[in-house]
């Protein structure tokens, strides 16, 4: 490639930067935004439901599959967007700067759009690798640049609707490519290769059939009765009280311990913990539904729980099962899994695992349930 100085927009010739090539990649990217988008609104309307929110506990896989999806898009998302914005580099020596009050508009939302699109596939991809290195506080940032976001997303399709309906209604390689340079179609195939392969490196996170191939998945290690561990019992300041014999279920007014949970009618099943981080990992759980401790305290079942950890000072130690989720049999008091007694930092003496909710709601060392009225 031969410069001259200054540089111009058009001095960029290859394949890479013709529209046809942008607007197919857009395409893509936009689809795997809006897959983001979507189940991530999901994600956040089950742990913050506002009042007409309904989300059923069958089936119990749904969660882990939308939540596996937006973690497998996200990933999907970043050659997408890395070979946009090469694609598009040239235009930022377009000239003149600013042509009308319209067009710097047109570029102040696209550096909104890059600036958003970055910063949710950077703190996505720090948390799905449990690593915080910024001061702010994860969901709510991410929650709200997605907003930022969809909205400069949908501000760039209506600018550019003209140029993406003319580019994608050409052929890619109408005339073939200038002698010894990549074609349109062979970048094109090297995006789509890069994004698969991103893919198939993590998502065995979350598709057990991908797990010997995921070569980069987080969490598929060999923990404890062979699940992740989210955070240890030491780590959780648990560790003494989770142990003392003095432990009880407390629920109104009743409370009961460990050996009177195993006496009564115990339900087996085989339910996912599927994190918001992406991962997730299937088990055989046994322990008493949830609803069986609320007859046996003599309360009604038809109402919301509050589930309390022994844990203190987190914002984990508390959650609320809906009454959807509390009628469900598979609501479970967990006390064994995969046939053995719970491991500490699986939550022993007791913890909740419930059909189609995400991880952070499986609370770990439960103390007392609470009727909320
Ligand atoms: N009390 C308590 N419960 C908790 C957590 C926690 O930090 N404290 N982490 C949650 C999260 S984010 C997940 S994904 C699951 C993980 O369960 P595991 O560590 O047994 O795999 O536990 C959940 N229950
Ligand atoms: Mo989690």
């Amino acid at each position: 490639m031969r410069f001259s100085f200054p540089v111009k927009e058009n001095s960029f010739r290859s394949a890479a930067h013709d529209e046809r090539v942008t607007a197919r990649i857009g395409m893509w990217l936009g689809i795997a935004f809006t897959v983001c988008f979507v189940t991530g609104l999901l994600s956040h309307a089950i742990q913050h439901p506002p009042s007409w929110f309904f989300w059923p506990s069958r089936p119990v896989w749904l969660y882990q599959v939308t939540q596996g999806l937006h973690v497998i898009a996200g990933v999907a998302s970043i050659p997408l967007l890395v070979a946009k914005l090469w694609s598009v580099y040239p235009k930022l020596f377009g000239r003149p700067v600013v042509r009308s009050a319209a067009h710097a508009l047109e570029r102040a939302s696209i550096l909104v759009l890059s600036g958003a699109a970055f910063f949710e596939l950077v703190t996505g991809l720090f948390n799905v690798a449990q690593n915080y290195p910024f001061q702010f506080f994860f969901p709510p940032a991410h929650y709200a640049v997605a907003w930022v976001l969809a909205g400069s997303i949908v501000v760039h399709v209506a600018v550019k609707l003209p140029v993406i309906r003319r580019a994608l209604g050409e052929k890619v390689d109408a005339e073939p490519p200038e002698r010894g340079t990549l074609s349109r179609r062979g970048f094109l195939r090297s995006t789509w290769l890069a994004s698969g392969v991103a893919v198939v490196a993590t998502a065995g996170a979350t598709v057990p059939l991908l797990r010997k191939v995921s070569g980069l998945s987080w969490r598929a290690g060999d923990d404890p009765q062979g699940l992740p561990v989210n955070r240890t019992a030491f780590a959780a300041g648990v560790h003494d009280s989770a142990r003392d014999p003095a432990w009880r279920l407390e629920i109104g007014g009743r409370s009961f311990t460990r050996a009177e949970l195993e006496a009564m009618p115990q339900i087996t099943a085989d339910l996912p913990i599927a994190c918001v981080e992406g991962w997730s990992e299937s088990a055989t759980w046994t322990g008493v539904p949830v609803a069986d401790v609320l007859r046996a305290a003599g309360l009604s079942i038809d109402t919301d729980v509050r589930v309390i950890s022994l844990e203190r000072n987190s914002l984990y130690a508390v959650s609320t099962l809906p009454a959807e989720h509390v009628a469900d049999p598979l609501t479970l008091l967990a006390l064994r899994v995969n046939g053995e007694t719970l491991n500490l930092d699986h939550g022993f003496p007791c913890r909740i695992i419930a059909p189609n909710r995400p991880g952070v709601l499986q609370t770990k060392w439960v103390h007392r349930l609470e009727v909320v009225k």
